[in-house]
């Protein structure tokens, strides 16, 4: 194990035995989802990782400490500071800091890809990952880049319409990122199931985006998949009111100047007004049905070894 890290006892277990693992963020439970659905999220989201035959690694840092496998007890303490300032939000940049200056911090898709890499997790479930802002050209997420340059497999309901959807697939494509359609032909947009873009290509089984991730291998390539799942046909909403509430959020945060990576956090609370919740709804039964996807193609992959 890397020296920087602190693997829970299970996840030392599972790395040791090379069973199943599935690594997971905490930025969503801080910085994504209000107290106390944030826990109840988290831990129904491990629940379906364990459902899907693998030992679930979420991933914060706790007084400094890099952790992969948060106890429920710890999941319960992130969950209870949701939105507190002095929790960090953990992209690639910021963990050093967070290191170095013994803080919680809790990771982003591009700080969970970087922990997981370095842990040997080759699988990562999440909700929606980063992308570029509408309208910012150049506020790109890391989480983009993150994807260029780390051989993990995220699985997620592609980005949130918040963001500039064909200006974020053109940026997967620049940094070498593989788009998979999981049982899709187009690129879901988080809690609609189709934002009209295409995916890379087409995959209907675990073991067909296992021999994917295989292939990425022995090319030595060092950049990641992304596993795009659409959110399960009875959670998601209607396209229009999706798409209203996006657009309104995006006005909205640029009328008030919010920008950089307070953009991401406040977007997705207000959503989560503008649709009465309803975006809630959508978003747990995404992100469980994405942890579950993950630890399918985690099985997958150990066989395919
Ligand atoms: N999109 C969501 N929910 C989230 C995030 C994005 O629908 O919780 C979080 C993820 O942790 C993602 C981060 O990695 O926001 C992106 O922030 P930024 O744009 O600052 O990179
Ligand atoms: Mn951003």
């Amino acid at each position: 194990m890397h020296e920087m890290l602190h693997p829970s006892s299970l996840v030392k277990q599972a790395l040791t035995a090379g069973t199943p693992l599935v690594a997971l963020e905490s930025t969503v439970i801080t910085h994504g989802l209000p107290y106390p659905q944030n826990v109840a999220t988290a831990l129904a989201m491990e629940a379906a990782v364990r459902e899907g035959g693998a030992t679930p690694a979420t991933v914060a840092v706790l007084a400094g400490r890099v952790v992969v496998g948060l106890s429920a007890d710890e999941i319960e303490y992130l969950g209870r500071r949701a939105g507190a300032a002095d929790v960090r939000k953990c992209s690639r940049r910021d963990l050093p800091i967070a290191v170095a200056c013994g803080e919680d911090g809790a990771t982003t898709v591009a700080g969970t890809m970087l922990v997981a890499h370095l842990a040997g997790i080759e699988l990562f479930a999440t909700g929606g990952i980063g992308g570029v802002h509408r309208g910012h050209p150049f506020d790109v997420s890391a989480d983009l880049r993150e994807l260029g340059q780390t051989p993990v497999t995220v699985v997620s309901s592609g980005a949130k319409s918040i963001l500039d959807l064909p200006a974020t697939r053109e940026v997967l494509e620049t940094e070498g990122v593989s788009v998979v359609g999981y049982g899709a032909d187009e690129l879901p947009a988080f809690f609609a199931r189709s934002c009209g873009l295409p995916v890379d290509v087409r995959l209907d089984t675990p073991d067909a985006v296992a021999a994917l991730i295989v292939a990425r291998r022995r090319l030595g390539l060092r950049s990641g998949t992304l596993v795009t799942v659409p959110a399960p046909e009875e959670a998601c909403m209607a396209p229009e009111e999706a798409e209203a509430a996006a657009a309104q959020a995006a006005r909205e945060a640029d009328e008030q100047g919010i920008h950089g990576p307070a953009a991401t956090p406040w977007l997705l609370r207000r959503v989560v007004e503008l649709t009465d919740g309803r975006s809630m709804t959508a978003n747990t039964a995404l992100l469980r049905n994405n942890g579950r996807v993950a630890a399918q193609i985690a099985v997958a992959l150990g066989i395919a070894r």
